[in-house]
């Protein structure tokens, strides 16, 4: 297949070539990282053999490489894999915008640039972390600052910030810079939204001033491939935290939106139907203690797909989980 996705235990840095872009979770002893893009996703693994994870795109196409408004990029022909990282401190806080914002502002323009420059307008599928997302401060949650920031970008580039927007999670880490990773290309996706859910850009102002810019999945199309992303899902019905204080329920509700976002993947994918047990899974864990009670919960729902945990925080207070999850379908074979 054109693009597949694998995953190793060690900190690979020999290139084969065929490498796209990926990201490094958990804590790695070493601080070396491969030559290709790579998301350090710094926050420890939950039931793993090993401190930290290698999960790499690869490729057989033809790739070029390179570093420009602070991304770096590798590409081919049809697709784009970038990571950024910002500093906060670099941002200067204005009476109308918080360093999170504007830094959050700052590097979805970035991104934008780069996509019009190297001719890959279509963003598919974004991967965003930040330092002390729950924390109030300058009177609004970081999370909400970075949605504004986020959404700022989105407008000011023209580029809407409903509907058509991309697959994404928001995740909280211990400290860090803001990183964003994200996946473009010249094709473009097919957004999915969730029958169960107000679609994010639709959320009201009780989750702040701007709403989040993101699908709750996207259905694209590497040549010859189907792959579906399904965001960062939680335990949200309407826009409404449900089970609050109660995991298992909130296992039970994340995994019944990842079901209902496959059945509109299902609706309008072009490759034979997707399924639960074949989809690749990162679950993030707000609190270690709760780990064990989630792999119980789920192992019967998943059954024996590919699952990381990660210790991590999620954008609501009362969220004690977020499940994201991926496939890929050749189109040849449909
Ligand atoms: C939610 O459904 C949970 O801000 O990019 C999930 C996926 C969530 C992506 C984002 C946030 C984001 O609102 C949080």
């Amino acid at each position: 297949m054109a693009l597949s996705f694998v995953s190793s235990p060690s900190v690979v840095s020999r290139e084969t070539g065929s490498e796209l872009g990926g990201a490094l979770v958990g804590e790695p002893a070493s601080g070396a990282l491969p030559a290709w893009p790579v998301q350090r996703v710094f926050a420890p693994l939950l039931g793993a053999t090993s401190a930290a994870i290698n999960e790499t795109w690869l490729t057989d196409q033809a790739v070029t490489s390179g570093f420009r408004e602070g991304i770096s990029w590798r590409r081919t022909d049809g697709l784009l894999y970038g990571v950024l990282q910002l500093d906060e401190a670099d941002f200067d806080a204005t009476r109308g915008s918080t360093r999170l914002q504007a830094a959050s502002e700052e590097a979805y323009r970035r991104i934008f640039r780069l996509l019009d420059a190297e001719r890959v307008p279509h963003l598919w599928r974004v991967w965003n972390y930040l330092a002390a997302i729950n924390l109030d401060i300058h009177g609004l949650e970081r999370y909400r600052q970075f949605n504004v920031g986020r959404q700022e970008a989105f407008l000011k580039c023209h580029r809407g910030a409903t509907g058509n927007v991309p697959a994404a999670c928001a995740i909280g880490l211990a400290g860090g810079p803001l990183s964003i990773a994200f996946m473009a290309g010249t094709t473009p996706a097919v957004p999915l939204e969730n029958p169960r859910q107000v679609s994010a850009y639709n959320y009201p102002p009780d989750y702040g001033p701007r709403s989040p810019t993101f699908s709750r999945g996207a259905l694209v199309y590497p040549e010859g491939q189907e792959i579906l992303f399904i965001s960062g899902t939680a335990s949200i019905i309407g826009h409404e935290t449900v089970s609050p204080g109660d995991v298992a329920g909130q296992c039970r509700e994340s995994m019944a939106n990842i079901d209902a976002v496959v059945v509109e993947a299902n609706r309008l994918c072009r490759s034979g139907p997707f399924s639960l047990g074949e989809l690749s899974y990162r679950v993030y864990v707000r609190q270690a203690t709760d780990f064990r009670v989630i792999r119980e919960t789920l192992a019967p729902l998943i059954g024996k797909a590919n699952i990381v945990y990660v210790q991590a925080d999620i954008c609501r207070h009362d969220l004690l989980l977020e499940i994201e999850a991926m496939a890929s379908h050749s189109l040849e074979e449909a």
